[in-house]
């Protein structure tokens, strides 16, 4: 059962990330408590700023740090605003010997963290230069598939990666990428989906807060902060770090794709994860912290524009809906037989609620369209669909986990979104989908596509997992799908029940 696999832990999801104790070689940490003394310093403090010696806990900062570059530090932590958002301060000399950085400041628990790396000085302005032009582009926009595809094309255009996609999550947590630009010898990956398990969930959770990832260089050795643990005996928190080494399983996961850096954006929307825009590289390869955030900038710009295009989407459908459905009540009041709205009912649900198939059951007559089972094999189920599951709307992505007789069809017909009509009867309008192993291809050889165990860290064995996964699986129905469904649900109803009572008044 897919929900069952995806309920269970796996070691994968146990790792602590944000203990890792060690950052990237790219720059530099330190983490200072109230008082202004160290606490915990990555190793190569003493190379980067050019110290004698490392410094060890307990030395103040002002020892370690210039004046001017502290009092500049301060103020950036006096202006954290509470929010999961570091402060960023560009080319400050922190040593006060000419050599400038960028800076990340945040804080962790009890604790005052200065991330840095070295300051690019000649492209700063020209970082500056993009964000206007950038965000024109992706304003201009008014649906999410041109959205996506500019905003890949916009990001590769910044920031030059062989690989930039946009990547989708669906109900389930499984990915798909959505939009693609790429240099013309990588092998597109557009399309392919990749299962839940492929980012473990305290790393789902983690991106969710701290949303801009960089891996400068999956080969280079991590630095490790000193001392690991702190008085309290646990290691520093790094959830919120941008310079956080990365767990070796995700290392291996991203080598074994042929990924010698990436650079990952999280795309939040209702405090959910919809989405990410994910850059890969196969050299080594660090934007400068300018441009990064002038990414980030975008990104932003990205999940506003996006929220608005969807709401404005799903204002459309249900207004559509509702005067589909007012439609539909006025030719079936105006004596269109019930049975025979079948046409009308998948026109009003065709945009709505993407199906490929729909059964109509009313009284004695049988209807159906597209993929859907035919008459014999529906009314085999249909005395089990009340009985089994219940009489409100329900939605399956394989009917045949409920009930074992739906097997027959489901190589054509297998997710189901039931609407029962009445409870006496067996009265119902079902829509159907298709299993996405029959509707989606792997774009590669497919030979190369099988898993062996153990071999899950291969992008290619985990597209093969994933599609044993939803073998036999419809894409699910979202809560969206379901409310307009139920809406017409209750216009069916409320025509079934007057043409009972007109019924039996006739009688009377
Ligand atoms: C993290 N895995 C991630 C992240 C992404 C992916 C986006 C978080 C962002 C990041 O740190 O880069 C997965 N990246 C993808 C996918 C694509 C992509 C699917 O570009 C598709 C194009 N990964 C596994 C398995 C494990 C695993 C089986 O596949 C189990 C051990 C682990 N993935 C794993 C871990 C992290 C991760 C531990 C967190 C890494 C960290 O933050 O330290």
């Amino acid at each position: 059962n897919l929900h069952q696999r995806q309920d269970s832990l796996t070691e994968c999801d146990r790792e602590p990330i944000h203990h890792i104790a060690a950052i990237q070689n790219f720059g530099g940490l330190i983490a200072a408590d109230a008082q202004g003394l160290l606490a915990h310093a990555s190793a190569n403090l003493a190379d980067l700023l050019g110290l004698a010696a490392q410094p060890g806990p307990g030395t103040p900062l002002t020892a370690i740090l210039d004046p001017e570059a502290l009092e500049l530090i301060e103020q950036a932590f006096a202006s954290l605003a509470g929010i999961d958002v570091p402060e960023r301060r560009f080319g400050l000399d922190l040593a006060g010997n000419g050599t400038l950085f960028d800076c990340a400041v945040h804080r962790s628990g009890d604790l005052s963290v200065i991330e840095f790396e070295p300051h690019a000085r000649n492209d700063f302005a020209d970082h500056v230069a993009m964000i206007v032009p950038v965000i024109a582009k992706l304003e201009a926009l008014s649906d999410p598939q041109s959205l996506c595809e500019t905003a890949a094309r916009l990001v590769r255009q910044m920031l030059g990666y062989d690989r930039v996609m946009v990547y989708r999550f669906h109900p389930d947590d499984s990915g798909e990428v959505v939009a693609e630009e790429r240099e013309p010898e990588m092998e597109p990956f557009l399309g392919l989906r990749y299962p839940a398990a492929d980012i473990p969930r305290q790393a789902r959770e983690l991106f969710r807060r701290n949303r801009f990832r960089v891996i400068a260089d999956m080969d280079a050795d991590a630095v490790p902060i000193i001392p690991e643990r702190g008085p309290d005996d646990t290691p520093l928190d790094l959830s919120m770090s941008m310079l956080r080494a990365h767990s070796q399983m995700h290392l291996a996961y991203m080598r074994n794709m042929g990924v010698g850096a990436s650079l990952a954006i999280a795309i939040v929307r209702h405090d959910r994860l919809w989405g990410m825009i994910s850059c890969h590289h196969r050299e080594p390869r660090l934007p400068p912290f300018s441009l990064r955030t002038v990414a980030e900038l975008l990104s932003q710009t990205f999940s506003l524009m996006l929220d608005r295009i969807l709401v404005a989407r799903s204002e459309e459908l249900r207004a559509r809906a509702r005067e589909l459905n007012d439609r539909l009540l006025l030719r079936l009041t105006g004596g269109l037989a019930l049975a025979d709205s079948l046409p009308l009912i998948a026109e009003l649900l065709r945009d709505a609620v993407p199906h490929d198939g729909l059964s109509l059951l009313v009284g004695d007559e049988y209807r159906a369209s597209g993929a859907a089972p035919d008459e014999a094999a529906f009314r085999k189920i249909a005395p089990l669909l009340a009985s089994t599951l219940g009489g409100g709307v329900h939605a399956s992505n394989r009917l045949a986990d409920q009930i074992p007789e739906a097997g027959g069809f489901a190589d054509f017909a297998a997710g189901a979104l039931m609407l029962p009509l009445s409870r006496a009867s067996r009265d119902c309008l079902v829509l159907w989908r298709r299993p996405l192993d029959r509707t989606i291809t792997w774009a590669g050889d497919p030979d190369k596509a099988r898993a062996a165990p153990g071999e899950l860290l291969q992008p290619r064995a985990s597209f093969a997992a994933w599609q044993e996964i939803v073998r036999g699986r419809s894409t699910d129905w979202d809560a969206e799908q379901c409310e307009i469904a139920a809406r017409l649900r209750r216009t069916l109803i409320e025509v079934v029940l007057r043409l009972g009572e007109e019924a039996s008044r006739e009688r009377a």
